[in-house]
């Protein structure tokens, strides 16, 4: 059954073309600093966006109409999403897919039943697999759906709960295994809390580590090879979640020895909701050698929720696409955990969405690429530090400085000077330069 007849294969047709179903800029094969755009831009669809969100906001019903002919919380709709989802991505040209285990089968009470779904959907999502060569980048636990999850899951006050939590990441891990996913995510649902008055939080923080040590030991045990992410976000559901943000997250690792199995997967909307930028989550990820994987969406800086918007700020994915060359590239890929605006509600704006989002980080590639080629940016900064290049500076750097000493050299020399300039709209204006 073929669901979206209007279109056969979304095409480049290049920057004039003003066909809606084309890429302008995403030009699979087009090779920018050595490597072809497909292998910088490792893209993902996202199980529960493209495949279940309809739409539904706090305030209405659903406006979309996912149920791809069949009635929703079967398995024949289940099997209908598969379908649906691997038509969507070979015509898009998308290389991967994300799931939750309840995006792929509906949940029942019985934890056995949906346990025996997800190993006949997963069977079915494999057949698909080899057909088309689309790949799994990531599986995770739905974790903050069901009302058992209240109170957190590897956070709850319920040993309980916290059973079923490790119930649900086994199978997930199975599962993510089984379809050679290259990681495993956890997003910190509502690991976090809404008042201190009733909540034990170093407590709680030692529980979820614990939960995560298991995760790991199971999943080597079980051949994942793979990276496990943290995928920080400081609030919603919860007032405060733990995984704040990356420094949050990596401190977090680090103190519960996590940090070996471990990398971030940063999502921008998750960014600005902890009030940095995108890039400030990427650049303290990378520089900790953690920059593992990006949910690429974008937020609306007047809204101050997880909107999960496609990608269209051209400058913001540059600056992303600066920060993973810089990195040398991901280990994970680009999930676009990102969904049509609520009266966008038909099949083509699925594809409108995802095209538009590809465009952006495809322009925002070619762009970093000549923001680095161009070496200004990075010919300024080695200079701005070149004061520790020699002298007293080069002493402080390998360690020989003494508290004392530097302030003998301080105290005898009299130092007056101040810095360089920062330069900042300089620089500002080389990226406008570059940009348009
Ligand atoms: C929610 C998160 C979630 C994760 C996966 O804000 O972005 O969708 O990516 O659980
Ligand atoms: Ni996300
Ligand atoms: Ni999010």
């Amino acid at each position: 059954m073929e669901f979206f007849k209007f279109i056969d294969k979304v095409k480049f047709e290049g920057k004039d073309s003003k066909n809606p179903m084309a890429f302008r800029y995403y030009d699979k094969d087009r090779v920018i600093l050595g490597k072809k755009m497909s292998e910088h831009l490792p893209f993902a669809m996202a199980w529960w966006h493209t495949l279940g969100a309809c739409g539904v906001d706090m305030f209405g019903a659903g406006t979309a109409d996912k149920s791809f002919d069949n009635e929703k919380a079967t398995m024949a709709h289940a099997k209908a999403k598969v379908d649906a989802g691997f038509e969507f991505m070979s015509k898009m040209g998308i290389e991967y897919f994300c799931f939750h285990d309840v995006d792929l089968v509906p949940e029942d009470e019985d934890i056995n039943v949906t346990n025996a779904r997800l190993d006949e959907i997963s069977d079915y999502i494999l057949i698909k697999m080899k057909e088309t060569g689309i790949k799994c980048l990531w599986g995770t636990a739905n974790m903050f759906g069901n009302p058992k999850f209240m109170n957190g899951a590897g956070s709850t006050n319920s040993a309980e709960v916290y059973c079923f939590a490790a119930a649900q990441i086994k199978k997930a891990l199975d599962i993510t295994v089984k379809l050679g996913g290259k990681g495993y995510v956890f997003w910190g649902g509502r690991e976090g809390y809404e008042s201190l008055l009733n909540t034990d939080v170093k407590f709680e923080q030692e529980n979820i580590a614990r939960l995560m040590k298991m995760a790991v030991e199971y999943g080597r045990k079980i051949g994942f090879a793979g990276d496990f992410y943290i995928e920080p976000k400081p609030k919603e559901p919860m007032k405060h979640q733990y995984d704040f943000d990356a420094a949050t997250a990596i401190g977090f690792l680090r103190q519960y020895g996590l940090d070996k199995d471990f990398k971030m997967n940063i999502e921008a909307n998750h960014a600005t909701l902890a009030g940095h930028t995108f890039q400030h989550e990427l650049r303290i990820s990378a520089i900790n050698g953690m920059l593992g994987s990006i949910d690429a969406n974008q937020g609306d800086l007047l809204l101050g929720w997880d909107t999960d918007e496609f990608p269209f700020d051209v400058y913001e994915a540059t600056m992303c696409m600066y920060e993973v060359l810089k990195a040398g590239g991901l280990t994970g890929g680009f999930n676009f955990d990102a969904k049509n605006r609520r009266p966008s509600n038909s099949f083509e704006d699925m594809f409108y969405g995802h095209i538009l989002a590809m465009d952006t980080f495809a322009l925002g590639l070619i762009k970093a690429a000549e923001l680095i080629e161009d070496g200004r940016i990075d010919a300024f900064i080695k200079n701005k530090y070149a004061s520790f290049n020699e002298g007293i500076g080069e002493k402080i750097l390998s360690g020989e400085a003494t508290l004392e000493g530097l302030s003998a050299y301080a105290c005898e020399k009299k130092i007056t000077t101040n810095p360089d300039s920062g330069r900042q709209e300089y620089l500002q204006t080389i990226v406008n330069q570059i940009l348009f």
